[in-house]
């Protein structure tokens, strides 16, 4: 075997570089903190840190800036990111969007907080800007669920009760029942999302976002 053919070989066991997100599709780039359960009880205020907020806010903002993504948005330990349909960025190739998007994430929140932070990613498909939307809806409903679980645990327990009472005393407790259970600590209204920033750029590829999400985002 000659050198060339040598090198072909070896490089076509690279099996999953063919995989690309299909021509004429949306993107989501999501990017989800590794182990952040640990690292934030360890090193972070709860059920919320301003600090962790502002860090997870520069790595969205990076994310947007070198993906060119049209719209993010950011809670907890997790960041989305929307690619148009026209985005050519590495030829669509998949591996390279979701190992490049995982480093930059990384690199930010790591150089931000000062401690090792580490992002796996995955890319998710749309149809159109509704199903874009539609995604969005999807993980700020995820968002506004467990901040309100965590609300009620941290108030819970900061009100003197273990782990192992509160997790109890919360177990399939409905929505309704966890507001009352706030309202009965004397808190009226729940930061609804946490913590949780969009970014948005001025483009006709924005996909339309729901009214009430913008009402309460900074957009920057
Ligand atoms: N204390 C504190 N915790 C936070 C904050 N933001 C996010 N978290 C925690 O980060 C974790 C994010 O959830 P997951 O992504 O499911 O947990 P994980 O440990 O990162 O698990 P993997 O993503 O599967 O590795 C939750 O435990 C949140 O409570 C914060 O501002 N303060
Ligand atoms: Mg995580």
């Amino acid at each position: 075997m000659d050198a060339d053919d040598f090198a072909a070989s070896e490089r076509q066991r690279e099996w999953f570089h063919a995989l690309r997100v299909p021509p004429g599709m949306w993107a989501v780039i999501r990017v989800d903190g590794r182990g952040f359960s640990r690292l934030t009880g360890e090193h972070f205020a709860k059920p919320f840190d301003e600090h962790m907020r502002q860090h997870m806010t520069a790595a969205a903002a990076a994310l947007m800036t070198e993906l060119a993504g049209v719209y993010g948005a950011t809670h907890s330990d997790e960041i989305s990111i929307a690619l148009p349909p026209d985005c050519g960025l590495f030829g669509r190739v998949v591996k390279k969007l979701v190992s490049v998007s995982a480093g930059i994430a990384s690199a930010v929140f790591t150089a931000e907080a000062g401690l090792p932070g580490h992002f796996d990613s995955r890319v998710w498909t749309g149809i159109s800007a509704e199903d874009v939307a539609d995604y969005f809806s999807w993980r700020q409903s995820d968002a506004a669920r467990s901040a309100l679980s965590m609300w009620c645990y941290w108030t819970l327990r900061h009100a003197g009760e273990g782990a192992r009472q509160a997790t109890a005393a919360l177990a399939g407790a409905s929505t309704a029942e966890q507001n009352e259970l706030l309202y009965q600590h004397g808190i009226r209204r729940v930061p609804r999302h946490g913590h949780r920033r969009d970014h948005q750029r001025n483009t006709n590829m924005t996909p339309p976002v729901a009214k009430e999400r913008n009402s309460e985002s900074a957009l920057i």
